[in-house]
């Protein structure tokens, strides 16, 4: 589409970042080194949520071991594949600056780790914040292939907590929970492995197979619902999906039925066959009452301070959307994937597969407080939890069950609950972005020709080129299909315009590399030749002065028409960088895009990532 060409903004804009970053405070955490981890992978048994099955662990745990790291500081992480799978991991939202070799993309950065091998992955700590990794190989973060990485800030935040206390103890106490953060991932989890999930799909071409529960840290339990207890948790959209079908309900594992999922094909798709999808993967649900994750907080009797908690919540999810909420807690979210924003205090905040959002929080009462995780998906009512236990030394804790903000379909329980809104979050330190780009490059997204298949434009990325010679090593300059944008050097910023078409779920975008500001959202079509024509025409739908910047962000789910996302992005970190729907089956299905960035400037690939041989 339109190529807009004007670099003066790229200039006039870089002046301003170094401005902000030489505002800055002095640095408290300034002794960089090489953070060197061994990680194993293997296929063993297990029982997240109660039920055995055989899943992925990572030196023996599930979730994998949190790697801690400070900015500035050289990751080295050696992963041995000890697994009967092919294998790989991601590092979810690190932008690998110039080491895209680094990145753990199958087909683009790097072959297959396969059984008995190893790999060595070296990047540099430039961020901070909270990221996770996972496996970027079929969908094997579905069997419990991730875990979170915590980068510790080097410059001094305290600019960023007086904007949230101005108490001296206060914001000591702030900065000691930033030193003891909690990780907490958030999973959506079966009890049939993922390569069966992939086969019942293909063969149904059906790929919303129920959940069996969320998982918390890799804890979680099997809840059943009766139809009496579904009746008030049935979302109006689910209704008028069992509308479709007569006689239908929820079953009871509370999904929508294979038959109801099979009537969202349209005339033109391959036909669904709900008919070759066992049984028990709808049907059959047995509770379970396995222990869930507990957060156990202590606070001593000889502390005056008040108790405050840092949690990085990572939604390792591998489709649903949910709302997390911490019952009678308010969270501050200071960062949102991984990047400061100015605080935002709230009770439900929204979490798609990919984003990590970190909050901080003040204990008073000795408690146990309940953290719900409520999905807002529609082919499922599911919902999990885990548990804040606080403890103060010297003080009964109340045996009182906590109350919940948000009820299990994520709904806040009185209109005074304080929901976040992603699009309000704003960077923080101010970080302004160029007013106008070099190129604008649009993406359609779609369904494929069957349920189970999906597009950016329209052919899906096949599968298969995970497993031809990476991409990196053999770039392509020049190369421009359904599945490939090349990228020059010379476009210093880039739009992208998502484009969602009409009855479709919502996408969490996520892209590999640099991270994006979120500049424009909206529903209908986007009629507009250029981002600043639409950005002039409708400007309530854009932010062009403080817009969030991310990783991984959704776009809005349409019924009766489309919806678009606009979101701007430095081409500054040469490399072969994949784009796709975090949520697995999706991309899957298909749903990515690889951008080959500054091919020009991109640095000698290292012999060592050159030579595939495998070192078991
Ligand atoms: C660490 O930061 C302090 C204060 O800014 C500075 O004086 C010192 O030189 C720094 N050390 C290194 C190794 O960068
Ligand atoms: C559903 O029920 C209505 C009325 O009960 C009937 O007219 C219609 O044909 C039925 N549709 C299907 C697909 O069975
Ligand atoms: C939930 O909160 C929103 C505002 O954030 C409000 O509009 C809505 O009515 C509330 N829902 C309920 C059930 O109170
Ligand atoms: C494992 O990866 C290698 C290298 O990408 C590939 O050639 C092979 O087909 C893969 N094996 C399986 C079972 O997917
Ligand atoms: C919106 O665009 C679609 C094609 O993407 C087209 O079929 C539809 O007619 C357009 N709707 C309006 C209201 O212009
Ligand atoms: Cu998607």
């Amino acid at each position: 589409m339109v190529v807009l060409s004007l670099t003066k903004a790229w200039l006039w804009s870089n002046a301003l970042l170094s401005l902000a970053s030489a505002l800055t405070l002095p640095s408290p955490n300034n002794q960089t080194q090489t953070k060197k981890f061994e990680l194993t992978v293997t296929w063993e048994k297990g029982a997240p949520d109660g039920f055995e099955r055989e899943l992925f662990k990572i030196n023996g745990q599930f979730p994998g071991p949190k790697l801690e790291i400070n900015e500035g500081d050289a990751v080295e992480i050696l992963v041995k594949n000890r697994s009967p799978f092919n294998t790989s991991l991601h590092y979810h939202g690190i932008e690998m600056l110039n080491t895209p070799w680094s990145d753990g993309t199958p087909g683009l950065s790097q072959s297959h780790i396969q059984p008995g091998c190893e790999f060595l992955y070296k990047w540099k700590a430039t961020q901070h914040g909270s990221y996770w990794y996972h496996s970027h190989t079929d969908l094997q973060f579905d069997d419990g292939l991730y875990g979170p990485i915590i980068i510790h800030p080097k410059d001094d935040p305290t600019g960023l907590y007086s904007l949230v206390t101005k108490d001296p103890a206060s914001l000591e106490a702030i900065k000691s929970a930033e030193k003891h953060r909690y990780p907490v991932m958030l999973g959506d989890w079966r009890h049939v492995p993922s390569s069966v999930v992939t086969e019942i799909s293909q063969k149904s071409h059906i790929d919303l197979l129920c959940f069996d529960s969320v998982l918390v840290n890799g804890k979680g339990k099997v809840d059943c619902l009766t139809p009496e207890q579904q009746a008030p948790l049935t979302t109006k959209a689910q209704q008028q999906l069992l509308g479709r079908v007569n006689g239908s309900t929820l079953t009871d594992k509370s999904c929508l039925p294979p038959q109801v999922l099979a009537a969202l094909a349209g005339p033109q798709d391959v036909k669904p066959d709900p008919s070759v999808v066992p049984r028990e993967i709808f049907y059959g649900c047995q509770k379970t009452n396995a222990a869930l994750d507990v957060i156990k907080v202590v606070k001593s009797k000889n502390c005056e301070q008040d108790k405050w908690i840092m949690l990085d919540l990572i939604g390792a999810f591998s489709m649903i959307t949910a709302q997390v909420s911490l019952d009678e807690i308010p969270l501050t979210i200071v960062a949102a994937d991984g990047n400061w924003i100015e605080p935002i205090t709230t009770e439900s905040i929204p979490i798609t597969s990919g984003q990590r959002y970190t909050v901080i929080a003040r204990l008073e009462k000795p408690k146990k407080y309940t953290l719900r995780v409520s999905s807002t998906a529609d082919p499922q009512v599911l919902f999990g939890s885990s548990i804040v236990d606080f403890q103060v030394e010297g003080q009964t804790q109340s045996q009182e069950p906590s109350v919940p903000y948000i009820n299990e379909r994520g709904v806040n329980a009185t209109s005074d609950v304080a929901v976040f809104v992603p699009a309000q979050a704003k960077p923080f330190p101010p970080a302004p972005i160029p007013q106008t780009v070099d190129a604008t490059y649009k993406v359609v997204m779609k369904q494929g020709e069957a349920l189970n298949l999906w597009a950016f434009n329209s052919t899906p990325r096949p599968q298969e080129l995970d497993d031809v010679q990476p991409l990196l090593l053999n770039p392509q300059p020049g190369r421009n299909n359904d599945w490939t944008r090349t990228i020059p050097a010379s476009q210093k910023w880039v739009d992208f315009v998502m484009i969602q078409p009409k009855s479709g779920p919502s996408h969490p975008v996520h892209f590999h590399g640099r991270h994006f500001y979120v500049i424009g959202q909206g529903q209908g079509n986007f009629t507009w030749n250029s981002v600043a024509e639409a950005a002039a025409a409708a400007p309530s739908n854009f932010n062009l002065v403080n817009p969030p910047l991310r990783d991984t962000y959704p776009t809005i789910q349409t019924q009766q028409q489309e919806s678009w996302l606009v979101v701007r992005r430095p081409n500054d970190n040469p490399g072969v960088w994949m784009i796709h729907c975090h949520i697995q089956s999706h991309l899957k299905g298909g749903m990515s895009m690889v951008l080959q960035e500054s091919l020009e400037t991109m640095p000698q690939v290292p012999k060592e990532y050159r030579d595939s041989k495998c070192h078991p």
